[in-house]
């Protein structure tokens, strides 16, 4: 505990203007919601000058919302702090100097997942900057997903670096990890409990009171930061270990003729106090900006904190292996198809596919991480022609993506179901026939979103993710 750092805090008095740095998914919502409170004077948004920063800065100033997707209240409160003069962005990092906290919400990309390298840099230098203007009895607050050792580390020496003052004495530094999911940004800061890691007892306090304001139904669960940063990365490990799981049981129920989803009906069955299985669902694959990183976190902090761990002893850890198994399903779709072909004496040389959904996730238009680019990629590669379909997603570096669903299916030979958009629960069998003009079209359902029985009975050749029950059917002329 620092007499120094409660003596400055307790003369600085009660936060009363903030800087956010980083507009974007996390920055904006949790910026909003700071400045929305009676508890606070101001907010200023801090964003660097890029080719979309720039237009962010304006369009924000203006009380538009530069984010896709639907964000209940987001663009209402946002309107409503602009227009009462409590929130404005800003690339001027010196506006950090005026306030009384700064939080940065930077995004942290892995050059390498495999490799563990990250690319931290536009993190740094937004730390870099917030350095340089810094000063004392200040809080700083990393919420971005980071390393754990993070902020104890590399932070606090940059932070210490450009300021000439000691975090812990000085000025207060935590973690308070980002917890926000698209579609529900405004809520879930709100209502999540919120994890806050300080570097000592003094940055842990001064943290909660920053954010109990914007809490309506969320608790602070306060802990050391590289106990912040752990669970972070943890809470995501495991949800992508939970579906690794149930990726590898579809698996093995398609090689024991079984039907996945009655295994996970009776699994999920066994519920009572204090017992769970938490069973999630199988698919064509993981994508996304969180679980396809988080777990690389995890194991680079554990790499970097630990020494030698008993398990995995240089072995591949239970999470990396369900990475890799959730990376794998996207190739099992392509596996799914080859054999479907193979029953009509095709190959993927000169096939026509047909493939629906580009989205990482159901009935959205992000398309970060989609699973359906390796299954595009290795089909082109095996002398398939592949046209896309998304009814979200327009555009995608170097992949056409239609939005007329016909004009792909017309004339393929095979239709392969990636996301679980809920307009492909509605394809119709005889229709999808006709517009496929062949005798058996394959179909490859990587969500169970159709009636095997419905395809199968109209010439189909079905395959689906765990549907070991139907992989096999006879064929019907
Ligand atoms: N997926 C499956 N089977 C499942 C669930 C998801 O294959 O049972 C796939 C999805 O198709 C998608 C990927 O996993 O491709 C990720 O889906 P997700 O529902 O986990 O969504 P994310 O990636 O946006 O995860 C976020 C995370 N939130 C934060 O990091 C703040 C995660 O912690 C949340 O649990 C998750 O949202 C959520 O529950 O919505």
């Amino acid at each position: 505990m620092s007499r120094h750092l409660a003596d400055l805090l307790a003369m600085r008095g009660p936060i009363k203007r903030i800087a956010v740095v980083g507009m974007g998914y996390v920055g904006i919502p949790s910026a909003v919601l700071f400045a929305d409170s009676l508890s606070y004077d101001f907010v200023w948004g801090i964003q660097r000058e890029s080719p979309t920063g720039s237009m962010k800065i304006a369009m924000l100033n203006r009380g538009e919302l530069p984010l896709r997707g639907k964000e209940p209240d987001l663009a209402d409160l946002l309107k409503k702090v602009v227009d009462a003069g409590k929130f404005r962005c800003t690339s001027d990092y010196s506006k950090v100097e005026e306030c009384d906290a700064t939080t940065i919400a930077i995004q942290t990309p892995f050059k390498s997942s495999e490799a563990l390298i990250p690319d931290f840099s536009s993190l740094e230098d937004g730390i870099r900057n917030v350095g340089r203007y810094i000063t004392e009895g200040m809080l700083v607050v990393l919420e971005s997903t980071i390393t754990p050792g993070t902020t104890v580390g590399i932070a606090r020496e940059l932070l210490e670096e450009e300021s000439n003052l000691t975090a812990g004495e000085d000025f207060a530094l935590a973690h308070a990890p980002e917890r926000v999911m698209a579609g529900r940004l405004i809520r879930n800061i709100r209502e999540h409990d919120r994890i806050i890691g300080g570097i000592d007892e003094e940055s842990t306090v001064r943290a909660t009171e920053m954010y109990i304001p914007v809490l309506t139904k969320g608790h602070l669960i306060p802990m050391t930061a590289t106990a912040a940063e752990v669970t972070k990365g943890a809470e995501n490990a495991f949800r992508d270990l939970q579906i690794a799981a149930i990726n590898e049981l579809a698996l093995y129920c398609e090689a024991m003729g079984v039907n996945v989803y009655d295994v996970r009906k009776g699994i999920a069955s066994l519920k009572e106090e204090g017992v769970t299985r938490a069973i999630l669902w199988p698919g064509a694959g993981v994508g996304g900006h969180c679980l396809t990183k988080d777990t690389y976190h995890l194991e680079r902090g554990a790499r970097l904190l630990g020494g030698t761990i008993d398990y995995p002893l240089g072995k591949e850890s239970l999470y990396v292996l369900a990475r890799h198994i959730n990376d794998f399903m996207p190739q099992h779709m392509l596996y799914l198809t080859t054999e479907a072909l193979v029953r009509i004496g095709k190959t993927m040389q000169g096939s026509r596919i047909a493939l629906l959904g580009w989205a990482y996730i159901a009935d959205s238009d992000d398309a970060r991480n989609p699973p359906s680019f390796l299954y595009y990629t290795l089909a082109q590669q095996g002398g398939a022609t592949v046209k896309v379909h998304d009814p979200f997603v327009t555009t995608y570096p170097d992949v056409d993506i239609h939005q007329n669903l016909d004009s792909v299916l017309r004339d393929a030979d095979v239709i392969a179901l990636f996301t679980a958009h809920s307009l492909y629960r509605d394809l119709d069998a005889p229709y999808v026939k006709a517009l496929s003009n062949a005798i058996h079209p394959v179909i490859v359902d990587g969500r169970n979103l159709i009636d095997p029985g419905e395809f199968i009975k109209r010439g189909f050749i079905y395959k689906g993710i765990g549907r070991g029950d139907v992989n096999n059917h006879p064929i019907v002329d």
